[in-house]
């Protein structure tokens, strides 16, 4: 701001004034009355021209300085009743003309830059003033470090701007937003104020939120904990969307009493290059203080199994994920067949106790489920047979039955094979056919190839041989050597 002062008009007015004094016919002699400067006229006689000179060039002189009096005081006077606000920190003088020109200069600031993820408010400082003062605040997901009220000093600057962090310190008191950065992926969860068992805000509701993406180097976990209170019944799963989490199940009923939870966070794909924390409740509960903890504290915490992606099959109890200890029992489909054990424990570290699987059966007959093993390679003896259907190999129980069998197998004839001739659980001594059991039995000609069974003492294991052509002569069960290399086996299982 500059407050201009018409010096050489004033100045001009002034030295008129002077001249007119001194053109006069009488000679006046400049004195000082009452600390006043002025005139004082010499009666005794005319001036003499040297006189004169002496008198015009004290005038002069006078007249300058009465003029930069003048001046200074009008400066003043301007300087007063301006009423400068309190913005003007220096009158800077305009040095570069001697007639001293006077400007006041009021500091500014640049424009404030917003924080990562934040903003910065500025109606409170419009023209970026010095002492005028601008706000920081972070957007949803994440929360103000350092002061959020920047102001402008003498440096011209905004001194320190505020750093917004990420989302995974969210304790419900900071933020504005409703589910404190937390994404409502459905359900009522909302931040809502307690008086009652201590003062504050809480995540409280049910369904799913999701916090904003958190970045993760390559083996990096992050520990983490959360303050549960249920309002109702109801269980709260954390997980990650996008990767793996710990000891994430919690079961709640109503209570008055808060309990702090741990839980680890992780990728699954080592590709991927952040995690989204994800807390689903099946009740109504409070959450509070959502924090990331120093690794140090999740150490020895056990990790939580997930189901079972098994095929054919229902898992009891079913759930996307399950503590330490727990038990689970597998069954299959109507049409296939359990292998393994039909019962699994979740161990510490994450995994099942048991592999089970559920195969569905080539043929189901008379409750009975048959499934065949096929190689594209003969090399199958009887014993080796045994193994691959955990001794329980199968028996042809009659005509039907076989050409149910027959039709299977045929189905399952490798690429680039004619034929194939697997071991059933049958056996042929002394000429007589005997099931798995031991029982003496048997079977019309019709399912037995032509010319067999054949009574050669050694040749005690029964076969099926199937060609890729159903009118194919050499067609059926055979007796020939259990140390022979056979396609495969079939097996025999209770449904
Ligand atoms: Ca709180």
């Amino acid at each position: 701001m500059k407050i201009p002062i018409r010096h050489s008009f004033i100045g001009l007015i002034l030295l008129m004034e002077a001249c007119l004094l001194i053109k006069g016919e009488q000679c006046w002699t400049p004195m000082v009355c009452d600390d006043q400067l002025t005139w004082r006229e010499i009666t005794n006689g005319q001036c003499t021209k040297e006189e004169e000179k002496a008198l015009e060039a004290l005038t002069e002189q006078l007249d300058g300085m009465k003029t930069k009096f003048y001046q200074l005081k009008k400066t003043m006077e301007k300087l007063k009743t301006n009423s400068v606000p309190p913005s003007v920190v220096g009158v800077r003088r305009n040095d570069r003309k001697e007639t001293t020109t006077p400007q006041v200069t009021v500091l500014t600031c640049p424009a404030p830059k917003a924080p990562d993820n934040g903003t910065v408010d500025t109606t409170t400082a419009p023209d970026f003033e010095f002492g005028q003062t601008i706000r920081y605040s972070c957007n949803a997901g994440y929360v103000l470090q350092g002061s959020n009220i920047g102001k402008c000093n003498e440096k011209g600057t905004w001194g320190e701007v505020a750093t917004c962090v990420d989302v995974f310190t969210c304790d419900f008191e900071s933020s504005i937003n409703p589910t404190c950065g937390y994404t409502r992926v459905n359900g009522t969860f909302q931040r809502e104020y307690r008086v009652k068992d201590f003062t504050g805000h809480v995540l409280a509701g049910t369904g799913t939120i999701r916090s904003l993406p958190k970045a993760l180097a390559d083996n990096e976990e992050v520990c983490m904990s959360v303050a549960i209170k249920g309002t109702s019944d109801g269980e709260l799963v954390a997980k990650a969307n996008n990767g793996t989490v710990t000891e994430a199940i919690w079961p709640f009923s109503a209570s008055t009493t808060w309990k702090t939870e741990k839980f680890i966070l992780k990728k699954i794909n080592s590709a991927d290059t952040e995690v989204q924390l994800e807390l689903v409740a099946s009740g109504n509960v409070e959450l509070d203080n959502i924090t990331t903890l120093n690794s140090s504290e999740c150490y020895g915490l056990a990790t939580p199994c997930t189901k079972r992606n098994l095929e054919n099959a229902t898992i009891s109890p079913e759930q996307e994920l399950y503590s330490k200890d727990q038990e689970v029992s597998y069954s299959c489909s109507n049409d296939s067949i359990l292998e393994g054990e039909h019962m699994g424990t979740c161990k510490a570290d994450g995994s099942w106790s048991t592999t089970p699987a559920c195969t569905k059966c080539g043929v189901v007959y008379n409750s009975k489920c048959f499934r065949a093993i096929v190689y594209d390679v003969k090399n199958v003896t009887f014993s080796v047979a045994k193994s691959l259907c955990k001794n329980k190999l199968a028996n042809i129980y009659d005509v039907t039955h076989f050409n149910l069998v027959r039709d299977y197998l045929r189905s399952m004839i490798p690429d680039g094979e004619s034929l194939i001739y697997v071991c059933t659980g049958m056996s042929y001594k002394n000429s007589q056919l005997y099931s798995t059991t031991g029982q003496a039995m048997s079977l019309p000609t019709e399912v037995w190839r032509s010319d067999y069974p054949i009574s050669q003492e050694s040749w005690t294991t029964v076969a099926v041989r199937v060609h890729q052509k159903p009118e194919y002569k050499y067609q059926g069960i055979y007796n020939y050597a259990p140390t022979y290399g056979y396609f495969g086996a079939i097996c025999e299982n209770e449904l």
